[in-house]
């Protein structure tokens, strides 16, 4: 299977392309080629999205979310067959492959719900007969750049509200999970979306995504990646003036007190660090423990460890599929050893697995560090694999700072009992996104998802906050009093 870029409402194949595999980190299996995109190709497609855009922004918003409903109806009818694609090409298991799907179906019904309020404002005037309002406008094309470890929710997040509010798109998939872009782009064909208010081209970041930021006629990047990458993004996007929202890594922490609901605590552990092997922006990658708690935790993680299957996704009762490809396994791998270098016990875990099956996949152990210091690097850098630092504090002062000495902010969670503790902590946790009694994973799509610091630039994806990032306000004085009025000027 070739899969080639769609832009005006077309699959195209123009000019000599150069196709990469696209492999199954499960097993490596083949399971499709995609192309690897050219600078001409963004420009045919920036073309496409910007003639469409004109048309697109004049069709009422109640009737642009009419075709959400239908994206939101044929995901639903496909959302098994979706949810086999992406576990078959990203790993993570069925379960979540289902689950993540559903994310994406949300996210139509709730953007759709939008497309009847996108509410603007009115707002008394100074002067007298006149009115004056506030809309919500559409900007233009917008160009969205997604990440392979949630290849259908974090797509849905950005083109969603971008074309309830009126804009057309580029986008531009990971290389890794082009299989899910091509799945959606047939949706968008099938529920009847206009040619070229959706548009599709593969390939590199350091190609399409630099042609994509640096085109004129492409107003908004969003962006969903490293931090590293970010970091270009926003200064290229700066350069030429581009409004970029940035969505990048995180460090995120379980903070276990002294009076937490320990089992509860180990299972939002297990869930947050483990699931995805590790593979989410919001995974826990840190556990702050009180130090009177400490060793149960320690003794009830690891009773509790022994029940996670280790396989392909694919099959039911695996709990923790594989990573994504070789050079993933390596880093996880690295940070293994820079942990033990640095002196951190090695609880449980720490390797590649190659016994039978598992060698021709990407699979690494969870693993735990324990008296992990908060200046390591284990628990200062992003690692985005199943590695999490235990490291132990003596009260909550100690365990929000912490949590707050590392360059992101994405998410925190705090298992406690104690209804002062929770409420402290989620006043003075520094992070976009708090969590009390849950893991650190699990974002609700109509609530805004983002963070502080390092993982992002104050923009928010979700929720009714992601419009902000995909409208402009537009400012409508309507004057009818009959003569020239002026503002700010006695005319009396
Ligand atoms: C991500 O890891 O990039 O909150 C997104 C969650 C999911 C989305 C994660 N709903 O874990």
């Amino acid at each position: 299977m070739k899969l080639t870029n769609f832009f005006d409402g077309k699959w195209q194949d123009i000019g000599e392309g150069k196709y990469t595999a696209v492999l199954n980190p499960a097993n490596g299996e083949q399971l499709a080629e995609v192309r690897m995109s050219t600078k001409d190709d963004v420009d045919l497609a920036v073309a496409a999205a910007r003639k469409a855009q004109k048309k697109w922004a004049l069709v009422p918003a109640p009737k642009r979310a009419d075709y959400l409903y239908e994206i939101g109806r044929l995901m639903k009818e496909k959302k098994e067959h979706l949810a086999q694609v992406l576990t078959k090409e990203m790993g993570k298991v069925i379960e979540e492959g289902r689950g993540e799907v559903q994310e994406g179906i949300d996210m139509a019904f709730y953007m759709a719900g939008e497309g009847r309020r996108l509410f603007g404002e009115t707002t008394p005037s100074e002067l007298a007969d006149k009115f004056a309002m506030s809309v919500r406008a559409p900007i233009g094309v917008v160009g969205l750049i997604t990440p392979w470890n949630f290849p259908v929710a974090i797509a849905t997040w950005k083109s969603f509200p971008a074309i309830v509010a009126g804009n057309t798109f580029i986008w531009k998939p990971a290389t890794e999970t082009p299989m899910m872009a091509y799945e959606m782009a047939k949706i968008f064909e099938e529920a009847g979306l206009p040619d070229g208010v959706a548009n599709i081209v593969f390939g590199s970041g350091s190609e399409v995504g630099t042609a994509m930021i640096e085109h004129p006629d492409v107003k908004v990047i969003s962006f969903t990646g490293s931090t590293e990458t970010g970091s270009k993004v926003a200064e290229l996007g700066g350069k030429h003036l581009k409004k970029v929202s940035l969505e990048m890594g995180g460090k995120n922490a379980v903070l276990v007190m002294e009076d937490a609901d320990l089992s509860l605590a180990v299972e939002g552990i297990l869930w947050s660090a483990f699931g995805t092997a590790g593979q989410r922006c919001t995974a826990c990658s840190r556990v702050i423990v009180h130090k009177d708690v400490k060793k149960e935790l320690e003794a009830k993680l690891l009773e509790q460890m022994e029940k996670l299957t280790i396989g392909n996704g694919l099959d039911e009762y695996v709990k923790i599929g594989p990573v994504i490809n070789k050079k993933a396994l390596e880093k996880i791998h690295s940070y293994t050893l820079i942990g033990k270098e640095e002196g951190a016990n090695l609880l449980v875990g720490g390797k590649i697995l190659e016994d039978g099956d598992l060698a021709y996949g990407n699979y690494y152990a969870p693993t735990i560090f324990t008296d992990v210091s908060p200046n390591m690097r284990i628990a200062q850098e992003e690692i985005f694999g199943p590695v999490v630092s235990l490291i132990e504090v003596g009260s909550l002062e100690e365990a929000i700072e912490v949590n707050n000495g590392v360059k992101f902010g994405l998410s925190s969670s705090i298992f406690s009992r104690d209804v002062n503790k929770v409420f402290r902590a989620q006043r003075d946790l520094d992070t976009g996104i708090v969590y009390v009694n849950a893991g650190t994973t699990g974002a609700e799509i109509h609530l805004p998802f983002g963070g502080t610091k390092g993982t992002g630039n104050g923009h928010r994806d979700s929720g009714v906050a992601a419009l902000d990032v995909y409208t402009e306000w537009k400012s409508i004085y309507v004057d009818f009093s009959g003569k020239l009025q002026r503002a700010q000027i006695d005319t009396e």
